[in-house]
Order: structure tokens, then C-alpha cells, then sequence
């Protein structure tokens, strides 16, 4: 420990990871009432664990002075989409955004990581108005298809289990079912036109139903 006072510090980490869960929410539900689609299908968020703070300060050689420029991740959002599509339309959107400003972008969907990995993160920096005055934290916004999520917890979890040395067999069934994600995504592109169609029928009669 290093005299930190931890609780303190990660309050404006805490408060940006709930201002941005919300904003993203309203983001979905307004596109879905002005343009019947949207390309966020659901939003989760967290602040990283100081366990695992410590731990990346030591890998990247991050000194504690440094933590909250050097590692960019302590506040988290992660944004599921349906289609890979999506992931491009959402980040046009949080460029155009006025309450946060992009950094900088780590396409693993392009260049997947050598785990098998998948998904695009977005580095932004996120002015948060605390009782102290504002503050500008950094944020990572991770967007990735509901494919590529369903494969990168698995891939976590087991991960957690084996502290980070996974038996061979192990890497190589991972490796297959992350080419199985990377086809499922590129079979439900082919057809989105179809399945958009239909959800939104599927929706419009869910309204007519809940309004008799
Ligand atoms: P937590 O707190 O458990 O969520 P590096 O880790 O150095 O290889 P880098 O550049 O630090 O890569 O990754 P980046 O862009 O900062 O993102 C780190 C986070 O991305 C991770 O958080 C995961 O959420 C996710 N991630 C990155 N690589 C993988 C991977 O191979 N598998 C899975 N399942 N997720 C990954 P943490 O570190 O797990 O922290």
C-alpha cells in the first residue's frame, strides 16, 4: 500500500463510470424513438479494482504519481452491439459528443489481439463535476458485438481461474471459438438488413399489444 488514500481517489472515477452508463442508456433509447434502431443493444461499466490497478502499474512501469494519466482504464464502459457494423456508427457518435473528448482508438477488431481477443476501445478523457470542482478523467469505452463479449468473458473467466497460464488444449479450443464468433459476426451482418426488419415489426406489435 502506498499511503493512498484509495477511496478518495477513485471517486471521480466512480461518478464517471455512472454518468456515462446513464448517458449511453438515454443514447439508446433515444435513437430507438427517433430512428427505430439503435446500435447499442446494452451497457455495462465498472471501476477497475485497485488489486488490478497495482498490477497493470507494474507491468506498463507506471510509477503511483503517474497512475491517472498512465493507466487509462480505471473507469470502464463497455457498449454490446448486435452487428460489427454498429461499433463504426457508435463511434461516429461519441466523436460528435461535446461532453466527452476521444483520445485516442485500439482497434483489436481490425488487429485482433494473439489471444483471440476482439473489440474496439475508445480512450476518452471525461470531465467529471465534482464538489471540489471539475475534474477531466481518462475513460475506456470498450464497444464490441454480442459475439465477441459472449467470447471475451469466457476467455476472462478462464483466464481468472488459471491465473493467466492456460493449459494448451485449453488456448486452442478458445482460438477456435473465437474464429466461430468472428463467422457468427460476419453471418449475422450478411443478413442484417432481415433481422432489422424484423425486430423492428417484432417491436411496433409489442407496442400495439401493451397499449390495448
Ligand atoms: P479488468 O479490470 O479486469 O477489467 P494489455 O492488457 O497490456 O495486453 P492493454 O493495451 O492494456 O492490453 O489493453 P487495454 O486496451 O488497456 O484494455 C484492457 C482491458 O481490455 C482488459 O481489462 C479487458 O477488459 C480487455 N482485454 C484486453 N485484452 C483482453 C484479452 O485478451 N481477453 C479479454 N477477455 N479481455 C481483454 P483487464 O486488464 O482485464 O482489467
Amino acid at each position: 500500500m502506498d499511503g493512498r488514500d484509495w477511496s478518495k481517489f477513485l471517486l471521480p472515477y466512480e461518478q464517471a463510470v455512472e454518468e456515462l452508463k446513464v448517458k449511453f442508456k438515454t443514447l439508446r433509447s433515444e435513437l430507438k424513438s427517433r430512428e427505430e434502431y439503435s446500435p447499442i443493444e446494452f451497457v455495462t461499466g465498472r471501476v477497475k479494482r485497485i488489486s488490478s490497478i497495482l498490477e497493470k502499474a507494474k507491468k506498463l512501469n507506471v510509477s503511483m504519481d503517474d497512475i491517472e494519466t498512465g493507466i487509462e482504464d480505471i473507469a470502464g464502459i463497455r457498449i454490446m452491439c448486435q452487428f460489427v457494423e454498429d461499433i463504426q456508427r457508435l463511434t461516429e457518435l461519441i466523436r460528435q459528443r461535446q461532453d466527452m473528448k476521444v483520445v485516442y482508438c485500439k482497434d483489436y477488431i481490425t488487429y485482433k489481439k494473439a489471444s483471440g481477443y476482439r473489440s474496439y476501445h475508445i480512450i476518452v478523457e471525461y470531465p467529471v463535476q465534482s464538489a471540489l470542482g471539475m475534474k477531466i478523467v481518462l475513460a475506456e469505452i470498450q464497444i464490441r458485438t454480442l459475439a465477441m463479449n459472449f467470447w471475451a468473458t469466457i476467455e476472462h473467466s478462464l483466464n481468472y481461474k488459471y491465473k493467466g497460464a492456460l493449459p494448451e488444449d485449453v488456448t486452442r479450443r478458445l482460438s477456435k471459438a473465437a474464429e466461430a464468433a468472428y463467422l457468427l459476426d460476419q453471418e449475422m451482418s450478411s443478413i442484417r438488413d432481415e433481422i432489422m426488419e424484423s425486430q423492428m415489426l417484432f417491436e411496433d406489435k409489442s407496442v400495439l399489444v401493451s397499449k390495448v
